[in-house]
């Protein structure tokens, strides 16, 4: 597969993106500094051939599963990976990875406290594993990276997988103690109390070595937790109730998605080109799966799930032109549920993996106009996202109250102990560069820390890079950056904290729920890939 740019302008790039970042972090300290060149969290992989105009197709509304049955109280989904021709450009036809053969894959919706089983069956050529990301769920439902799926007739060979790290023929940097390998034939059940508030969650692949093609194949949906608490509030509801996955893709010039793997098998060597250690970005910006595309709203309140399920890109959304009063977004919810009480956000930065539970209200603008849903960190084509069209004035019983939900907040003093993980580059004895906690790269049976059930932890993240850092199992609270108070935008209960360049981020996170193998990882799936994770173990 061939990359849409040339070597040099790429170490450039790579120069201005990490060199560059360091010395800028040097002159001006740890904290603050907004330098662009800090904000680039990948490489650019572009497009062969046209690319679509922007605002021509209307944004695709995945389909809500239904259950396939219920049986004592619980409802029982079935959703099947497979192979599917999808028209993602107009005119052309790409080849997508799907649940349900689907690209986002299909919504599933929950409610609190009752549980849910999915059963995934595999009709993929490669193995997989579906995590619920922010799904509070037992170690053996949580899509560990070697609880596998295998697909009928898959040799799996242990030799040649989890042995991860970067590029070809390194390999040896992760590894996976043959007894942690976990093979379910063809099907695997997936138990989700859903023991939670109201939330927006997503699932999607977390395959050993091979997460970031995979999602990057189309191996992401949505998963929405509604509750009677969220329901009494009347925010926009029904079809004014919209999730929106936001991602960003490359093509070939046939329609084909262009990723730079060096096996685009994913059954040998894993890893990236080189080039794209850092991340993989697209130049065309997906939301639900099409690019750029439009939609039809009345002058109303709008409640927008905001997904970032890009690999590697981060964005900050904008709306252009603003209303002339009052805030472009009011944020209800963060990762894991409501907010106490509403936040008005002239921005939002969203990370990879991080969403953002807003409402947008439509009457500030005239019928007739278009509002675009811009992100400022892009160039060209991803400064764009989609756009909406208000169309006709329209009864709007919705509300946002001034209180929303419980949440109670954290204390630093609940706090039974204090870790440290620093995210970050590292090389190890052979030159080859890997991406690693606390300086060691992923071993399966090596645990980083063991909160015991229950209890609250102060945990600090440091970085060298962009790193989204995500917690399977537990939530958390963001109390301090770089020794600073938290971002207006980190409010919350949040499974994924953005942690940029040289900051040091604190999150008091609560283990409850499970005890259990547990991982926490960068969310960048690049780097995820190439060994940034690590165990915890609740006890
Ligand atoms: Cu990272």
């Amino acid at each position: 597969m061939s990359a849409g740019r040339s070597r040099s302008e790429l170490s450039r790039r790579r120069l201005l993106g990490v060199a560059g970042a360091a010395g800028v972090a040097a002159a001006a300290g740890v904290a603050g500094c907004g330098s662009m060149t800090r904000e680039v969290s990948g490489e650019l992989l572009s497009s062969g051939g046209r690319l679509p105009e922007p605002f021509r197709v209307p944004l695709p509304a995945p389909r809500t599963a239904v259950p396939v049955r219920t049986t004592g109280g619980v409802d029982h989904y079935e959703l099947v990976q497979r192979v599917a021709d999808m028209e993602i450009l107009p005119g052309r036809k790409t080849r997508v990875w799907g649940y349900d053969g689907s690209f986002p894959g299909t919504t599933l919706v929950g409610r609190s406290g009752r549980q849910i089983v999915v059963r995934v069956r595999n009709e993929l050529p490669v193995p997989t594993s579906t995590h619920l990301h922010g799904g509070i769920q037992a170690p053996e439902s949580d899509g560990y990276p070697t609880d596998l799926v295998v697909p009928k007739g898959y040799r799996h060979d242990p030799a040649t997988h989890g042995k991860g790290g970067h590029g070809a023929g390194h390999g040896g940097a992760m590894q996976v103690a043959p007894a942690d390998w976990k093979l379910s034939q063809g099907a695997k059940d997936y138990t989700y109390p859903l023991d939670q508030p109201a939330a927006t969650l997503w699932y999607h692949d977390h395959r050993m070595d091979f997460s970031a093609p995979q999602v990057w194949r189309g191996l992401a949906g949505m998963f929405l937790v509604r509750d009677d608490e969220e329901e009494a509030l009347h925010l926009p509801a029904a079809e004014r109730d919209i999730p929106l996955m936001i991602c960003d893709r490359a093509f070939e010039e046939d329609g084909a998605l262009r990723y730079p793997s060096v096996d685009p098998s994913l059954t040998g060597v894993p890893g990236v080109e080189d080039a794209y250690m850092e991340g993989v970005m697209g130049d065309v910006v997906l939301v639900n799966g099409a690019p750029w595309p439009e939609l039809e709203v009345d002058a109303a309140r709008y409640r927008f799930r905001l997904l970032n399920a890009s690999n590697a890109r981060r964005y900050r959304l904008a709306l252009e032109p603003g209303p002339r009063e009052g805030a472009p977004f009011v944020q209800v919810g963060s990762d894991a549920g409501l907010l106490a009480a509403p936040r008005s956000h002239k921005e939002l930065p969203i990370a990879p993996a991080e969403r953002f539970d807003v409402v947008v209200d439509f009457s500030a603008y005239p019928v007739g106009s278009t509002v675009t849903l811009v992100n400022t960190l892009g160039e060209d084509g991803t400064r764009r996202v989609m756009r909406f069209r208000v169309t006709r004035r329209a009864k709007d019983d919705s509300r946002v109250p001034a209180r929303l939900a419980d949440v109670e907040p954290l204390r630093a003093a609940s706090a039974v102990a204090e870790r440290q993980f620093n995210f970050r580059q590292t090389s190890t004895s052979d030159g080859t560069k890997v991406w690693t906690v606390n300086g060691k790269p992923f071993r399966s049976a090596e645990f980083a820390a063991r909160p015991r059930l229950g209890t609250v932890e102060r945990w600090r993240f440091t970085s060298d890079f962009h790193h989204p850092v995500h917690l399977h199992l537990a939530h958390f609270q963001v109390v301090a950056r770089s020794g600073r108070a938290a971002l207006d935008t980190d409010a919350g209960w949040k499974d994924t904290v953005d942690v940029r360049p040289f900051e040091v981020v604190d999150v008091l996170a609560r283990f409850s729920g499970h005890r259990g193998r547990y991982m926490f990882h960068c969310h960048n799936l690049e780097h995820e890939d190439m060994a940034m994770m690590a165990n915890f173990q609740v006890v």
